[in-house]
């Protein structure tokens, strides 16, 4: 019995460690000192989370809260649900550490919609991109689990991308948001059996989105934006939606910590407070999503072959016709 208590508290110090090191990846090489802030953050046990008023967070559509995890959809056709902090962020320098699950019956690709992590102007609105509201102004990290654009093959599924909204700017659904997205990852965080993290941190105009989906324990760069500005007072969400096709959506923490972080004289100059979310440089982002039909290439083959083959044609009529002559000229004679 003894010995047997002793390996238990071997190994709960051994797992302790364990998660003591995981958070401490989250930290830059220059110093930095992070605070969990419990009013932006969401984790076990969800008391009263939505119900009472003393919960910091709402809960919309078919969110629901068990002991285990914050369930935004169901594994059942068109659902929506989100989560929402009722506390607009007003931190400069911030990490978010967000822990989700997607799971479903489906085979791979035939799931779906996924689901969005939110820093934006308003809150609790219903909509068509990952069951929160287009032209919203802000941010949003999608983790896209189906591939809609069909005749782009070119990306594996689930795909993680970042979209900074001004209100004008349109999700494109069928397109998988790729005309609007600023940078993005492949994650194979579906039916994973291990803990599925995301990590989004902002600083000094720099956004970075990190993951961990394949149990090593370690950050793997998704995204990395510079010049990117955001107003500060937008709220903190999650959404997620299922249409056709379904998938389980559980959210299980969203960790906040605040980051202190020493800013140079000329740091401080390029500081500048925006009314709207936008990026310094956009033009570096624009991607041309090719519609259908020919492209430039396409249309220069066709052509060349339409050429050489008009001209074969006309060599070979004019052979024929003068083997014809000559022929009929013989005859003649
Ligand atoms: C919003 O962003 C788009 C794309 O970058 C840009 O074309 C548009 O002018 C912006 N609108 C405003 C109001 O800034
Ligand atoms: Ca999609």
């Amino acid at each position: 019995m003894f010995l047997f208590r002793n390996v238990l508290k071997c190994s709960c110090l051994f797992v302790t460690v364990c998660f003591m090191t995981r958070d401490c990846q989250g930290i830059d090489l220059d110093f930095q000192e992070e605070f969990l802030k419990r009013e932006y953050s969401l984790s076990k046990p969800y008391r009263g989370l939505g119900f009472s008023s003393s919960s910091q967070w709402d809960l919309m559509g078919t969110a629901m809260v068990t002991t285990d995890h914050v369930r935004l959809t169901p594994d059942l056709q068109s659902r929506q649900g989100a989560v929402w902090s009722r506390i607009p962020l007003v931190l400069r320098d911030w990490e978010l550490k967000v822990h989700f699950k997607i799971h479903g019956l489906a085979k791979k690709n035939l799931n779906g919609d996924g689901m969005a992590i939110w820093l934006t102007k308003d809150r609790m609105q219903d909509g068509s991109v990952f069951g929160s509201k287009n032209y919203f102004v802000g941010l949003g990290i999608f983790v896209d689990t189906y591939p809609n654009s069909e005749k782009l093959f070119d990306r594996t599924f689930p795909y993680i991308s970042v979209t900074l909204g001004n209100g004008t700017l349109s999700y494109n659904h069928n397109q998988d948001g790729r005309p609007s997205e600023l940078g993005g990852c492949a994650a194979m965080a579906r039916n994973s059996i291990y803990d599925n993290f995301l990590l989004i941190k902002y600083t000094k105009n720099r956004l970075t989105v990190m993951v961990d989906v394949d149990g090593k324990q370690e950050w793997r760069i998704c995204a990395d934006i510079t010049g990117l500005r955001l107003p500060l007072g937008y709220y903190l969400g999650a959404s997620a939606a299922t249409g056709e096709l379904s998938d389980n959506h559980d959210l299980i923490s969203i960790k906040l910590y605040q980051l202190t972080v020493e800013r140079t004289a000329a740091e401080k100059d390029n500081e500048e407070e925006v009314t709207l979310p936008r990026v310094d440089d956009m033009k570096q982002f624009e991607v041309i999503v090719e519609e259908e039909g020919m492209t430039k290439i396409q249309f220069f083959f066709m052509l060349l072959f339409a050429i050489v083959g008009l001209i074969v044609m006309v060599v070979a009529g004019f052979f024929t016709y003068r083997c014809w002559t000559e022929k009929k000229r013989k005859h003649f004679y």
